[in-house]
């Protein structure tokens, strides 16, 4: 750790000291134009007489409405809604048995890197909390170039073929006669996608999942979702697929929960990580791969080549070999997070691609999409996306180029510099596209083997818990119910029949559309590694809200708070009014929230404690509105001795989750395993 310019702690690697000489602290300096005059006057522009009209000669009037008009540049056309840190990967094992990836060598090796969350489909404005897929990019700054592993919170994706991804992002994005609904795919063109391309079904049972509403970035898997090739030193190729698994488990919110947060907090899962990382809390990952011998391609009944596909975790399991720690917040939101440019075709020696027809595509896409968004081909040149290795080539010119590639020559082959720069052999490590064997006729079709759009949707249906079930029905019933055209709404429960006919029955039933007459495909088989029923539980990082007055019990409360504290727990005093709050027996709080400025759907559990206020009425009314949201919530709600009579006069009723203090009871210890459970499906909160 060492302090930089702005003063603040940061984690020195490669990239953060390269990052270093870009930073500039204004603070205490002189203001200045950008040409660095010094500025007399930032108050009032030149005017010829007091009331006179303004004058050209304005310099810095000029300079500064004109920098001011140009601050905008395109938000990304997919995931503009995103937010980003740093941090490093560390190698756990060494992968050199199946790839060449210097990174991924030597056990101990750390390498920087950025992860960049986002939502697919709203705009850069909108909620963090809504039903989406969500992005999860990786920028590894190895010593061989940048690694971009750009993937999302789901394994697989709507469509095997990337010259329908504009028709994909057109059907899910606000309709562009009225530009509504914003981030959302709750509207016609979206489902009417979805039933003419059928290929959707088994990542629209994933979006209809709780997975879609995740809890916060921390809190969910990551996925390349293509399979790539790792290719090791000897030239032998493994299929894989790459996987991210959160150190805190995967959770999800609930969907009212979800929509609400939209309101009281839109910015809830940015702040989540900025909090997390600013306390210390440094989120975690380990990364994995499932493999697959070049020799076994075709032993699988779906086409591994096909992203709409998983390999089921039971039968290619997952090698953890590293693990992902995001420990410092950037330091300007612009020129990091929205200036970074991924591109999944910026590989390393020893990671390579496979025909899958989605990642074809993409690895035109990206590339294109920084020329428009970032202004012209120099954008490797931005801090943040340059390598922490020097590069060199014969590109030249462009919008804003900020290099001086001195001298006369630049072009290959050449004499004049001694042939240089020059190209690497794979030995010396240049980069050396797999020699995969290719052959057929040109065709634009799909391919037999990638035909099978139900088998997996099924699979996934069948792995679900009761509640995921119910999560999903509920949540095609809310989609679904929002499309206007009754004939999208029949033809949705007439394809989703082929999933599960009770499931699509019952939705035929809450949409008022006739029952569907087809049946769901004959797949039995489950994947117990596809519920998050099966995640890890833990109550680190989870945040209490401890609802208090003055007048509670001292002893009792700060015990309990003590004992949350230390099994990892974040605990906020809420109150009628900030400042503080004293106990009967002569203890002082500080308060760290109102009533007013938080929310229950803003906490992880509640620890009811009560007390007295000046305004008893109003007092009551707050602290049973917190039980009743959260105990709709399924959350686990804590009730201290003084807290029972505003339990009582709440909705919620005595049952899973809900732990009352009492002489005898280990209630600080019992209220800990409660949060760590997080929610109590078998709560009956009708
Ligand atoms: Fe994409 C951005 C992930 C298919 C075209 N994509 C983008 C981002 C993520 C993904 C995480 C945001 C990166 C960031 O934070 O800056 N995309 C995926 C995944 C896909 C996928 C996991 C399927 C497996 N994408 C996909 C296809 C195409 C694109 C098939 C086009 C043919 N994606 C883009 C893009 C974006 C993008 C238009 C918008 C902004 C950007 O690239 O930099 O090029």
């Amino acid at each position: 750790m060492k302090k930089s310019s702005d003063g603040l702690e940061h984690r020195e690697n490669s990239k953060d000291k390269q990052l270093e000489q870009y930073r500039v602290n204004n603070y205490g300096e002189k203001m200045t134009t950008n040409q660095a005059l010094k500025i007399s006057n930032d108050e009032f522009s030149l005017k010829a007489g007091v009331r006179g009209p303004t004058l050209m000669e304005d310099l810095h009037l000029r300079e500064k409405i004109t920098h001011f008009d140009h601050e905008r540049i395109p938000e990304r056309v997919v995931h503009a809604r995103g937010y980003a840190a740093h941090g490093e990967f560390e190698l756990y094992k060494s992968m050199k048995d199946y790839t060449k990836a210097g990174f991924l060598q030597v056990p101990g090796t750390k390498t920087p890197i950025f992860t960049r969350f986002s939502n697919v489909a709203g705009s850069k404005g909108s909620a963090d909390t809504v039903r989406d897929v969500k992005g999860f990019a990786i920028k590894f700054y190895t010593e061989e170039g940048n690694y971009d592993l750009v993937g999302n919170n789901m394994p697989v994706f709507f469509i095997q073929d990337a010259i329908k991804f504009p028709d994909l992002i057109h059907a899910v994005k606000p309709e562009p006669h009225n530009e509504i609904p914003q981030a959302s795919s709750a509207h016609d063109t979206f489902w009417d996608f979805v039933v003419s391309n059928q290929e959707s079904a088994h990542m629209v049972m994933w979006l209809m999942s709780d997975r879609a509403i995740a809890k916060n970035f921390r809190v969910m898997d990551g996925f390349g979702v293509h399979t790539f090739r790792l290719v090791n030193e000897e030239g032998i190729a493994h299929f894989v697929k790459f996987h991210w698994k959160p150190k805190l488990g995967v959770h999800s919110l609930v969907w009212d929960e979800a929509q609400k947060i939209s309101g009281k907090d839109p910015d809830f899962q940015r702040r989540d990580l900025w909090d997390s990382i600013e306390k210390g809390h440094f989120p975690e990952w380990e990364f994995g791969v499932q493999m697959i011998k070049e020799k076994d391609e075709f032993m699988f009944d779906f086409d591994i080549l096909d992203a709409t596909k998983i390999w089921p975790e039971e039968t290619v399991p997952v090698q953890i070999f590293g693990k992902l720690t995001l420990n410092k917040n950037v330091d300007n939101v612009f020129a990091e997070t929205e200036q970074v440019a991924f591109h999944p075709g910026n590989v390393v020696p020893g990671i390579d691609f496979t025909n899958d027809p989605l990642l074809q595509g993409r690895l035109f896409s990206y590339l294109d999409t920084q020329l428009i968004r970032l202004g012209g081909p120099n954008f490797a040149e931005i801090p943040i996306n340059r390598p922490v290795c020097p590069f060199h080539n014969n590109q030249r010119d462009g919008y804003s180029r900020q290099r001086i590639d001195v001298g006369q020559v630049s072009y290959h082959n050449n004499t004049l510099a001694n042939n240089t720069p020059a190209t690497s052999t794979a030995a010396e490590g240049g980069y050396v596209h797999y020699a995969e064997k290719v052959e057929g006729k040109v065709i634009q079709a799909r391919s037999e083997s990638f035909k099978d759009h139900f088998s997996q949707a099924r699979l996934f249906w069948n792995s679900m818990s009761g509640p995921e079930k119910q999560h999903i029905i509920n949540a095609f019933t809310f989609e679904v119910g929002k499309v206007n055209s009754k004939d999208i709404r029949q033809r949705v429960v007439d394809m989703f029949v082929e999933v599960d006919k009770e499931m699509a029955t019952i939705i035929a039933v809450d949409v008022g559309v006739n029952r569907p007459s087809g049946e769901q495909v004959p797949v039995t088989a489950s994947s117990p590694a596809l519920s998050q029923e099966n995640t890890i539980y833990t109550p680190q990082t989870l945040t209490v809200g401890v609802l208090v007055g003055n007048g509670f019990k001292g002893t009792e409360v700060l015990a309990t708070i003590r004992t949350l504290m230390n099994a990892g727990v974040i605990v906020k005093i809420v109150s009628g009014k900030l400042g503080t709050i004293r106990s009967s027996d002569n203890y002082q709080v500080a308060v760290d929230e109102t009533f007013l400025t938080s929310a229950p759907v803003l906490f992880d559990a509640l620890y009811i404690v009560g007390g007295n206020s000046e305004n008893e009425a109003k007092f009551e009314s707050d602290i049973t509105y917190f039980i009743n949201e959260s105990f709709k919530h399924y959350k686990p709600i804590g009730v201290a001795t003084t807290g029972q009579r505003f339990f009582k006069a709440s909705n919620a009723k005595e049952g899973p989750g809900i732990v009352i203090d009492s002489p005898k009871s280990d209630f600080g210890n019992t209220f800990v395993k409660a949060i760590a459970k997080q929610r109590f499906w078998t709560r009956d909160i009708y």
